[in-house]
Formats: structure tokens, sequence, C-alpha cells
């Protein structure tokens, strides 16, 4: 009776964190799509006209909480997005101190997932439970709910069955559901997968394991998705030193798989694991993934980014190049944050914090050579003229910048003169040109000062 009682007061609590954090947060577009905390293992779905986010939520771990200097997870948040560029964040969905079977303190709430069934939604995730009954280290719960962002209720127990970590589940045409999950450690491990029953929440056939993957080093965040009957499985795996996006091809959800290639590149700034999805909204193909964007230093703090995917002819998949404008079109009226460019020009041009004590501040860019450019892709100017352009600056020495569109040598849109202030304050300068439509935009350096530019805006 206690028990039920404490639970219930969790559930409300948690309920009333969600709808606070549901009236005040808003996150916004380009690489990292999550701005407000850390985000990691990304599984995006559509579910009606929206694309919804589950993603891990790392934090620092502390004395008497969590492991110090390893992944420290507690709760699971989901987002939500119509246009790819504003994401919602609804709030925590899953906590382990709100889930029955997870051990209160282990702060092992690794990457989850998220299906639809006849309109129910069920949230898979890994976790370590406090009954070994369960099993030792991690397995994997369900937890319910009727609509994507909530409220879930957690089952009373894990799956029976499944040991290991990174639930998938991926329904095929025929409406049998399948749970992908990984196991290992870093020198091996595996990808597993089973049938599950109807009721999304027990296995219904023996458990496959992936031997005909690579052996030799960690594989671990299966996802799987269908399209034009060939199935992908898609992994991060430790070909070399760090993880790199690998996938697997097949005519059967349950394989043999046959190694076919390289989804993304090992992070080249090394942070150590990265773990993706895959998903078609509106006719065009997303990876979602995770870098330590906010967190250079330390690569279990990570931001969850988001680019455009692309097949073959034969059905390969097209390299994933990671780049820090990301998708979705931005508003010309919002603050367009050029340090998210799309293309930065060779020499004269650089990125840097704003605050490097509080890295959620954002980046800016820095100019400091005649000519030097940023080119930020996909600006929605609409059809009514715009007046102006505001640039939040700061030059020591004052500096004339032109915004341009089209390209570097495109048309010139506007100069906007900047008075010298070691204060970011705001210029405005009226349009010579109102650009309409969706445009490519450039920032120019014309005289070569040194000027940094947090964001642009028209209006
Ligand atoms: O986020 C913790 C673990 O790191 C995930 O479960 C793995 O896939 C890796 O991203």
């Amino acid at each position: 009776m206690v028990n039920k009682l404490q639970m219930m007061r969790k559930h409300c609590c948690l309920l009333f964190c969600s709808i606070m954090l549901v009236a005040v947060s808003q996150v916004f577009a380009q690489n990292p799509i999550i701005r407000n905390q850390y985000s990691a293992d990304p599984s995006a779905r559509v579910f009606g006209d929206k694309v919804y986010l589950f993603p891990s939520h790392d934090i620092f771990a502390r004395e008497g909480k969590g492991r110090i200097g390893w992944f420290c997870m507690e709760d699971y948040h989901v987002f939500s997005s119509a246009n790819l560029t504003d994401w919602t964040d609804h709030g925590i969905v899953v906590s382990q101190t709100a889930t029955p079977w997870t051990k209160q303190d282990a702060y092992s709430m690794w990457a989850p997932d998220c299906i639809e069934r006849n309109g129910k939604y069920y949230f898979y995730f890994p976790a370590t439970p406090k009954d070994t009954a369960f099993g030792r280290g991690f397995t994997v719960g369900v937890a319910i709910a009727d609509k994507p962002e909530g409220p879930y209720i957690p089952q009373a127990t894990p799956i029976k069955g499944v040991r290991g970590i990174d639930p998938n589940v991926f329904t095929d045409k025929d409406g049998q559901a399948y749970l992908y999950w990984s196991n290992g450690n870093s020198t091996g491990g595996n990808i597993y997968s089973a049938k599950l029953k109807a009721n999304m929440v027990e296995l219904d056939s023996e458990v496959k394991t992936f031997d005909e993957l690579p052996t030799k080093g960690l594989k671990e965040g299966p996802y799987m998705f269908e399209r034009n009957g060939i199935y992908y499985l898609t992994y991060p795996h430790v070909e070399n030193k760090i993880e790199r996006l690998e996938y697997a091809t097949s005519n059967n959800p349950l394989g043999p798989f046959k190694f076919t290639g390289v989804i993304m590149d090992e992070s080249p700034t090394g942070c150590w694991t990265n773990h993706h999805s895959i998903i078609q909204f509106k006719n065009q193909w997303y990876f979602f993934y995770h870098h330590n964007d906010y967190s250079p230093n330390f690569d279990k703090a990570r931001s969850v980014r988001a680019d455009s995917l692309a097949f073959n002819t034969d059905g390969t998949i097209k390299k994933v190049i990671p780049t820090l404008r990301g998708i979705g079109v931005t508003i010309a009226t919002s603050q367009i944050q050029i340090d998210r460019y799309t293309n930065l020009s060779e020499k004269g041009a650089a990125i840097e914090p704003i605050d490097t004590a509080d890295r959620f501040k954002g980046w800016q860019t820095n100019f400091s050579e005649v000519g030097a450019w940023a080119q930020y892709n996909s600006v929605d100017f609409g059809k009514k003229p715009l007046k102006t352009v505001s640039v939040n600056e700061m030059s020591r020495t004052g500096a004339t910048l032109q915004i341009r569109t089209g390209s570097v040598s495109g048309q010139i849109v506007a100069e906007v003169k900047i008075t010298p202030s070691t204060n970011w304050k705001i210029t405005t300068a009226t349009l010579v040109k109102s650009p309409n439509g969706m445009q490519h935009l450039f920032v120019v350096a014309k005289d070569g000062k040194q000027v940094a530019v947090d964001w642009v805006k028209f209006e």
C-alpha cells in the first residue's frame, strides 16, 4: 500500500513537472537541435504530422549521484516538431524513481525508442533492475501512453528474456513487431532480435543473435528500417578506435544480414559514441545522431543533431557528412545563427563559443579578414517586402558587413556599418533590396576589421 501511494505521488510529481516544462520550453533549429539540455541517442519517429524525438538525457554525475566520469542519466524527455526547425520540449516522461523495477540510484536510463500500435505509444528503455531476478547489468522495460508526449505508465516488470541496452522496435508491413537490442563491451558483443507479441511487452520467439555482423569491436544501438523491400540494420560499431555508424542489409528483418557500408564516419573531434535513427518525413529522409557540441572536453554529455540522408539508385545509403546547419528552414524574421553555417571562408572567419563557462549560450562568428564570409542556407524571406536587417554584433574597431543572397558575390541586400564597442549591441541597417522566397544567405566582411556576429535578423 505504502509503495502504491509512493508511486502515485511520484507519478503526480512527474506529471506536474512535465506540465511546467511544456509551458516554458521551446528549443530551436540547426545543430545541435536540442539547446536547453544535453541529449543523446536520438530515436526520431513520425507520429501524425509531427516528428517526435525520444533521446537519452545526459547529466553530470557527482558524489553520490552516478559514477563520476561515466554516463549518467535519470530520466527521459520527449520533444516534437512540425517543421524540424522549432522543437518543443514536452518535459520528463519516464524517470528511474517513477519506474517500479529500476534500481532507483543507478542513473542508467540509456538509449530509448518509442513506437505506436493501435493508438497506443510504447516507450522502450534500458536500465539496471533493482532485483537481480530480472538479470544483472541492463535489461529493457516498456512504458505505455495514449499520446506520444505521454503521460507514460511504466510496466511493473521489464521484458522477460532481454539482457542488454539500446532497444529498437520495428513493425513490418504484415504487422509483426520485432525488438532489437545490443549487449557487449569494448572488445565485442552483439546485436540481438526477437519477435514481439501483439501486446508489445513480451517476446514471441527465440532470441536471434546476428553473428554475421563484424565480430571485432563493440556494436550497439541497432536501428532497423525497411525501404523498397530492403531491411536495413544500422548500428554504431568500433571498427577502429571510436564508433562509426554502419549498416547491413537483408531481405528479412531477422537476417541474415550482409555488411553493406558506413553511414557516418568517426567523429573528427573524438566523441567516442554515436547513436542514430532514420526517418522519412514529407518525402525527405533524415538522419538523427549525436555529438558533444556543448561539452567538447567530456564526451558523455552529448547533444542531438540531424542532417538529411539520401540513397543511391541501388538502395545503398550515401554517406552523411555532419553539418552545423542541420535541417529545416529558417524564417528570415527569426534570429539566424550564422555560426551554424553551411560553409565558411577558408580564412578570416572562425566560430567560437560566446561563453566558454556556459556553452548553452551558443556560438559567435568572428570575422577578421577582407572578404571573409559565412554562408547559411535555406532562409525563407516570404513574400512580403522586408525593410531592415539587424545584426547582434561586437567590434572593438568598428567594421562594415555586407549581407548578400545567392552567392558570396551575389545580390547585396544591405551594408551594415558597425560602430566600435566592447559590448554586444544590435545594429540595424535599411535593406537596399528585399529578398523574397527561399534564399542562401551570405554575411561578408567588407573591410576585414574584426567583428563578432551572434545572429542576423530581418524585419
Ligand atoms: O547513452 C549511453 C550509451 O552510449 C548508449 O546506450 C549507447 O548507444 C551509446 O550511445
